[in-house]
């Protein structure tokens, strides 16, 4: 078979990009076409997603993407998870909601007062956060009558490209009211908590086509019909699709948020699963994503954004994180503290939490740079320590993917704190993983998520981080692998 071409939109919840990627059987190779930045807006009644001006991105992206390749056979559509639109005859109804407005707070009293946490997650198997969709439909109360469809972001982007209607699995995993043992909607729990159950889009698995474009969405990008498919369309999902893994590894996929856990075949409910704030996501092709949300680099670049607004103007990253390389004896702080979830000014936050806890507080930007760094990395070993207990597995090695995986303090760090090899990269296993799917869905390559993974690994690059004794001097220098 000839290897085919298709485009990879993948949303973070910080910046997105269109992605074209080659994938055949000798392995693929992936071109960052389009770029952009997304920016939450505030509004009188709390912090939204620009959804619209994401698609037009998504739009411009694959104009450029077809400029660049005449061949393009298809596209498919991942994001963050949980955020969703209410629609009312194909109308959006209201501006969707970022998962980090505090407006959930009483939605989770009310649930859980309802179904008690344990209840809940022997249904749907998710770890508590305070923005998993249920709570968030529970917080629109009445809103929700005026809608008869919810999409969540993924499907939204691929509803407006091609007029299809669902919701693909993965992520519909993310919303709390996906039945963790049988895979379909909760309707008795959405029932329970008074969301109609009407609104919940059938169901859709990863690796399905689910049309072309739109004819005003054709003539946009120049008149080129693209195949619409369905992949892991929670990003995490199609990070872990485009992890080489192998049978000992956990990983990392580090950009904004930390997920960091195992692939499992079956889920683990055992009760002291849930106190450990593990989760059991849907993967692709039915594995399991048993993972914890660790904070992440949101920490580093929610503190970056207060010192440009402090400054005036933007901050040289490099120079703050070789300084930061340099300081002794940092601060390690719980980086999953609540109190880190929402926007604001992070330094203070951290600075607060040294003092509540009698710690020495960071005295400079280095200093702050290198306790978020270090205790993300702290966070990252106990949570893969803790998910091998949980589920009777042997850890040796961990990946560490997406964009944390440029950053080579944080790698080195988490492999000293480890003890364990960790490998970087690819840094754009997102885009990767849901490239992957496509190409298998459009039948240019075949075989399970290993055989997709041994495809990509052959040509993998990837840096190799090796623990130092935490009291060597070691200089940080990553080795190239393969
Ligand atoms: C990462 C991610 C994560 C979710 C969060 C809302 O982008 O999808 O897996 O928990 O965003």
């Amino acid at each position: 078979t000839e290897p085919i071409r298709v485009a990879a939109v993948d949303l973070g919840a910080t910046s997105g990009r269109v992605v074209v990627a080659e994938v055949g059987p000798g392995g693929a190779r992936l071109d960052v076409v389009h770029r952009f930045a997304n920016t939450p807006v505030r509004l009188t009644d709390g912090l939204h997603w620009d959804v619209v001006g994401l698609f037009r991105e998504v739009v411009d992206g694959l104009r450029l993407a077809v400029r660049s390749s005449p061949d393009l056979a298809g596209v498919a559509v991942d994001s963050w998870a949980v955020d969703y639109a209410l629609l009312r005859e194909g109308r959006m109804v209201s501006t969707p909601f970022h998962y980090r407005d505090p407006r959930n707070a009483a939605a989770v009293e009310t649930v859980h007062a309802k179904v008690d946490p344990a209840a809940l997650y022997a249904r749907n198997g998710l770890q508590h956060l305070p923005f998993n969709t249920l709570f968030q439909l529970v917080a629109d109360g009445a809103h929700l009558h005026h809608a008869d469809t919810m999409l969540l972001v993924p499907d939204l982007i691929g509803h407006w490209l091609s007029g299809h209607v669902g919701a693909e699995v993965t992520n519909a995993s993310t919303t709390g009211l996906l039945d963790v043992t049988t895979g379909g909607w909760d309707t008795d729990l959405a029932t329970t908590l008074g969301v109609p159950p009407g609104i919940l889009a059938p169901l859709v698995p990863s690796g399905s086509r689910i049309g072309g474009l739109l004819p005003h969405v054709r003539e946009e990008i120049g008149g080129h019909d693209l195949a619409v498919t369905t992949v892991g369309s929670h990003d995490t999902a199609s990070a872990i699709a485009g992890t080489v893994l192998g049978p000992d590894d956990a990983y990392v996929s580090c950009g904004t948020w930390g997920l960091v856990g195992l692939e499992l075949e079956r889920p683990v409910l055992a009760d002291e699963a849930r106190t450990a704030g593990f989760t059991n996501e849907g993967g692709v092709d039915g594995r399991v994503r048993f993972l914890h949300n660790v904070m992440g680099l949101w920490l580093l670049s929610e503190s970056v954004r207060t010192w440009e607004r402090e400054d005036g103007r933007p901050l040289d990253l490099s120079a703050l994180l070789a300084a930061a390389a340099e300081v002794e004896a940092p601060l390690v702080f719980d980086v999953d503290d609540p109190r880190f979830l929402a926007p604001g000014d992070i330094p203070e936050r951290i600075r607060a939490y040294a003092a509540e806890h009698d710690l020495r507080r960071p005295a400079d930007r280095a200093e702050t740079a290198r306790a978020i760094l270090e205790s993300l990395a702290a966070a990252f070993a106990a949570t893969v320590d803790r998910a091998a207990e949980l589920a009777g597995r042997r850890v040796r090695r961990i990946q560490v993917v997406g964009g944390g995986a440029l950053n080579t303090l944080l790698c080195q760090l988490t492999a000293d704190r480890s003890g364990l090899e960790v490998l970087a990269g690819p840094v754009e296993a997102t885009a990767l993983g849901n490239a992957l799917v496509q190409a298998r869905t459009l039948d240019a390559v075949s075989g399970d998520l290993d055989a997709l993974r041994a495809l990509v690994g052959r040509t993998l690059e990837q840096q190799r981080y090796l623990p130092r004794s935490v009291h060597s001097k070691t200089p940080l220098v990553a080795r190239k692998v393969m």
